[in-house]
């Protein structure tokens, strides 16, 4: 198995989440912010030439989210998923999406626009809206959480991989609010052991 990964990007969800299954696998770094995932080689494998990739049983599987849906399910036996007749799967279904369709788009755009983006090229008007639409991204973050330690319950899944993830992009791009529950859940789910060694490089 190997995953074509660059650190502080959206592959450091699936490093983070192969971490916590402790699987063996191969790390191929990909410097997208060099432009390697341009590269003709790469864009065989991710025709966006984003990261991740991650190849395995002779097939590559993109998107951070249907790869953490598939390995913790692959690992059903490491916990890290509701079994597939329990009543949470919905919800774990729900975050995975959730995630990638509509938290990360607002935070993304809030990151290019404020930051990566020359000044001359960002456009302010879309950091406002993206802004707006984050904030109900949290409300609706809080109210899933609620006063549960984790997103589905007492258990840590791959669905808080996924739900701190964009926490922790929020709190880069400095726009994650005060609410100090999801304040916590963050620096718990940051504080687990895979956490670190997922984001070690
Ligand atoms: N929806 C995709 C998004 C992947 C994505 O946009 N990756 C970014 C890094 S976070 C990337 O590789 N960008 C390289 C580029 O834009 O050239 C996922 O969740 O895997």
């Amino acid at each position: 198995m190997k995953l074509h990964h660059q650190p502080m990007t959206r592959s450091s969800r699936v490093r983070w989440l192969l971490a916590e299954l402790d699987v063996p696998h191969e790390v191929a770094h990909v410097d997208v912010f060099m432009g390697e995932g341009r590269k003709p080689e790469y864009r065989q494998l991710n025709p966006h030439g984003y990261v991740p990739a991650l190849e395995v049983d002779g097939q590559v599987i993109l998107e951070s989210s249907a790869i953490c849906l598939f390995l913790a399910d692959r690992h059903l036996d490491k916990g890290l998923a509701p079994a597939h007749d329990s009543p949470l799967r919905a919800k774990y279904y729900q975050w995975m999406v959730y995630v990638p369709a509509t938290c990360d788009p607002a935070v993304e755009a809030i990151m290019f626009h404020t930051r990566f983006l020359p000044e001359e090229k960002r456009l302010p008007a879309l950091v406002e809206s993206s802004k707006k639409k984050w904030r109900i991204c949290e409300r609706v973050l809080a109210e899933g959480l609620g006063d549960k330690p984790w997103i589905l319950g007492d258990a840590f899944s791959a669905a808080d991989v996924v739900v701190a993830s964009s926490l922790g992009w929020a709190r880069f791009a400095d726009v994650l609010g005060e609410d100090p529950k999801l304040r916590s859940y963050l620096e718990r789910a940051c504080m687990r052991p895979g956490f670190t060694a997922g984001h070690s490089g």
